[in-house]
């Protein structure tokens, strides 16, 4: 097939998702167009990946310039010029509604698109009123629509009262790269052999409740060596910074910034951290998961159809912090329950969320797509 996909190309569940499933779906014989407004973070590029940019021009009368126009004409350009058989935006918004544009904007052709709905798209940008109704709109107007958890598949169902089937695709991991490959060097320069190393990787927005992961790690750090690796950027990152100071725990708090293998990081440390507002799947839980580490994690959103409390790791409700550095207390003073946590997790992993189990369902999605579409021509 040949498939076009668009997503955010920045740090984010989304992009990543839709970054390797282009990867994959490249590695079985498809030609996948990605069209964004940058390369995404992941893409490495191959005689079977394009990447087209959509420049929006800067034109003084235009306070906002119009994404979303320039987004519908490349997307017509792309599907006419390379033939597409489908399209697969990641996001609703505004991305469902440019691939509607550029389907109507084509007279010779059919091309049908798909839209993942990720989460943030639906339970914060698709609540406020103002965008409500155009959500709806993108979902109904699609030919397909997926979910990456049930939570989210209800969730939208209950709140937009859409009539177009939601399939729920679970999010997945490439689980030959992530898989434990501890690099004693790398461990070393984070902490000493006596300590160990909880982590915690997101864009540190608002909804990671990212003062959480500083007080939780507060709280182990009073009875146990340890430290905490930071990973990413974001607009809380001051505010986390400030926090470890007041703490009084600043030297053991390493910010190490956007970092690209998390793979590598990830195999060093014992435990993830993922306090969470909300998380409609919690991607990085999956990953963390794959490389044999336990999850301490809010029992919120579609994170329980992932991370199996007192099996993978342990769930609380949001903000209780003490219950969470208990759970971590747990696992750090107990190597056996840490193994036998970190083994179950990557099993779980392996055999449910493995890229190779999850891309034949957006296959099988794109082939009854297409077909319906051309059916109803
Ligand atoms: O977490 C974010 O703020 C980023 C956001 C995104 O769309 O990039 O993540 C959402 O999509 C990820 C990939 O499907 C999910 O793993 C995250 O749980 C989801 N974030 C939230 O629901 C808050």
């Amino acid at each position: 097939m040949k498939i076009g996909i668009t997503c955010y190309p920045t740090y984010g569940g989304s992009g990543v998702v839709a970054t390797e499933l282009g990867k994959e779906l490249a590695g079985r014989g498809h030609d996948v167009h990605f069209i964004s407004y940058a390369l995404p973070i992941r893409l490495t590029m191959n005689e079977r990946i394009f990447f087209h940019e959509v420049e929006v021009l800067a034109y003084p009368l235009f306070e906002y310039p119009p994404y979303d126009l320039v987004l519908a004409t490349k997307m017509a350009e792309v599907m006419t010029r390379y033939d597409l058989d489908i399209l697969h935006v990641h996001y609703a918004i505004p991305h469902s509604i440019s691939a509607y544009l550029a389907k109507k904007m084509l007279t010779d052709r059919v091309v049908p698109f798909v839209t993942t709905l990720h989460g943030t798209d639906i339970t914060l940008v698709g609540n406020d009123r103002s965008y409500l109704p155009i959500t709806r709109f993108g979902i109904e107007q699609s030919d397909a629509v997926t979910a990456v958890s049930e939570y989210l598949r209800r969730r939208t169902i209950e709140e937009f009262q859409v009539q177009r089937p939601v399939t729920v695709v679970p999010n997945f991991v490439d689980c030959d790269v992530y898989d434990r490959a501890t690099d004693k060097g790398l461990r070393r320069k984070f902490a000493n052999d006596d300590e160990g190393i909880l982590i915690h990787i997101s864009n540190f927005r608002p909804v990671k409740r990212v003062e959480d992961v500083i007080a939780i790690f507060a709280e182990v750090r009073k009875k146990q060596k340890a430290r905490l690796l930071m990973v990413g950027d974001g607009p809380e990152r001051p505010k986390a910074e400030w926090l470890a100071n007041t703490h009084g725990i600043a030297k053991d708090v390493l910010f190490v910034g956007k970092q690209n293998e998390m793979n590598r990081l990830l195999s060093v440390s014992d435990i993830l951290l993922l306090p969470s507002e909300l998380e409609s799947f919690g991607l990085v839980a999956l990953e963390a998961m794959a490389c044999e580490v336990p999850v301490i994690a809010t029992q919120v959103g579609g994170v329980p159809e992932v991370v199996r409390h007192g099996v993978d790791g342990f769930l609380y409700g949001v903000g209780d912090v003490s219950s969470m550095a208990e759970g971590c207390l747990a696992i750090l003073n107990d190597p056996q329950l840490s193994s036998n946590m970190g083994k179950a997790a990557r099993e779980h992993a392996r055999h449910n969320f493995c890229a190779s189990k999850i891309v034949v369902q957006y296959e099988d999605l794109y082939h009854h797509t297409i077909q319906q579409a051309h059916t109803v021509k």
